[in-house]
């Protein structure tokens, strides 16, 4: 787990994104479909975005980048106690939209750039070791869930 420091550390941060859900989710799944186009092939109702434009202007794509950084914020703020929260999202991943581990990696590094170039001054050495210990027991417990579920991710 992470100590009490490093758990300062992220939800620090975290409570400077919080305000600009919308914004930071965006970017997000823009950022991931451009650079791991495979991913966006998963997400029927996006495949017609084709351009970067497209992308961008879409309401779509901000909503459910607000709803993935919402699940992920409430989460984190859970600290080590996640598993409730945590379980009903590894079901729908495993089992419904059937997200392989490897993109859940991918999304989690892309949610530390994204930070680190919207904060700079605020996500400094310390707090982005600590996001990305935070988001490595995220996605070790998706893991673990998802082999429950049944999916080897
Ligand atoms: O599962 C749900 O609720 C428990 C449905 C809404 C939801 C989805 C759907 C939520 C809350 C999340 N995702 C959250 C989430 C947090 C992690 C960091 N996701 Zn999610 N997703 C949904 C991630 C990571 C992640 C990576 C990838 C490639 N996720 C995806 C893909 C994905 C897909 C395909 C869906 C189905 C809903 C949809 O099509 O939305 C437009």
């Amino acid at each position: 787990g992470l100590s009490d420091d490093e758990w300062n550390h992220v939800l620090g941060i975290w409570a400077k994104v919080e305000p600009e859900l919308p914004v930071y989710g965006q970017a997000v799944i823009v950022r991931l479909f451009q650079v791991h186009p495979e991913t966006q092939e998963r997400f029927a109702k996006f495949k017609h975005l084709k351009t970067i434009d497209e992308l961008k202007s879409s309401e779509e794509v901000k909503k459910h980048g607000t709803t993935v950084l919402t699940a992920l914020g409430r989460i984190l703020k859970l600290k080590n106690n996640h598993e409730p929260e945590l379980k009903p999202l590894a079901k729908s991943h495993a089992t419904e939209h059937k997200i392989p581990v490897k993109y859940l990696e991918f999304i989690c590094e892309i949610i530390v750039k994204v930070i680190a170039e919207k904060h700079p001054s605020d996500f400094g050495a310390d707090s982005q070791a600590a996001m990305r210990k935070a988001l490595e027991l995220f996605r070790n417990d998706m893991a673990s869930k998802y082999k429950e579920f049944g999916f080897q991710g």
